[in-house]
């Protein structure tokens, strides 16, 4: 069994996305960052940068080896998805060029994509208006998309002709711009790849649980 700590953002949703994908049996636990949870010290103990997701497996299934055996816990989103993928004996591709580009994939996403679509995001809200970092970084994700686009031109998924956890990774971040600003409409091949993932059961499910840990606000009331 696995436990998961989780809030319903994009790099919590990378990891339903795979849990699901593969069918593991896992029980979700809600760490609300919205309300300081993740400083808990018993979080940080499984998760020392205070920051979800986490997960620990009570059942690596390493005890013959040396050292090996009891809970494992782990943290980063990247390190939580190829741990599962070589649990699961899938989503990480077979050969070894395959595993390659799943890699080169997934590293692009939690060094490049991800923190730039978060900085846009926070300089977008910002109290003060940054005009400078509002720019740098809406222009970092614009070309960010034009290299996904690129690879996608050519390629079903981003490591190749396989749905991998390079694609889970990226996926919900792209979600998010889609969701927010009209940046997709110049993107095509990016707009045929989300769409392709957003209609995975797994990816329906893996939302629908995010959705239920922290439900929409209900619209306000109607006024006179
Ligand atoms: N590099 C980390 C980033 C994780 C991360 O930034 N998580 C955010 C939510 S998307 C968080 O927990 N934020 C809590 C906070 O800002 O205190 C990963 O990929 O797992």
């Amino acid at each position: 069994m696995i436990d998961l700590y989780f809030w319903p953002t994009p790099n919590g949703h990378k990891i339903t996305l795979m849990l699901e994908e593969a069918g593991m049996d896992y029980t979700l636990h809600a760490v609300n960052i919205t309300t300081g949870e993740q400083m808990a010290a018993s979080f940080i103990a499984i998760s020392p940068n205070n920051r979800m997701p986490a997960i620990v497996d009570h059942d690596p299934g390493d005890t013959a080896q040396p050292g090996g055996g009891g809970a494992l816990s782990i943290f980063e989103s990247g390190a939580i998805l190829l741990y599962l993928a070589k649990k699961a004996k899938a989503f990480a591709g077979e050969t070894l060029r395959e595993r390659v580009q799943v890699k080169e994939w997934l590293f692009w996403q939690v060094g490049g994509l991800g923190p730039m679509v978060g900085q846009m995001g926070h300089f977008a809200r910002a109290p003060e208006p940054i005009p400078y970092a509002i720019k740098r970084y809406t222009d970092e994700t614009l070309r960010l998309l034009g290299v996904l686009d690129r690879r996608l031109a050519n390629h079903d998924f981003l490591a190749g002709s396989f749905y991998s956890v390079a694609d889970m990774a990226s996926y919900p971040w792209v979600r998010v711009i889609g969701g927010m600003t009209p940046m997709l409409n110049d993107f095509a091949h990016v707009r045929r790849w989300k769409d392709a993932i957003d209609a995975r059961p797994a990816t329906v499910r893996a939302y629908a649980k995010g959705t239920a840990v922290n439900p929409p606000a209900p619209p306000p009331a109607p006024t006179a």
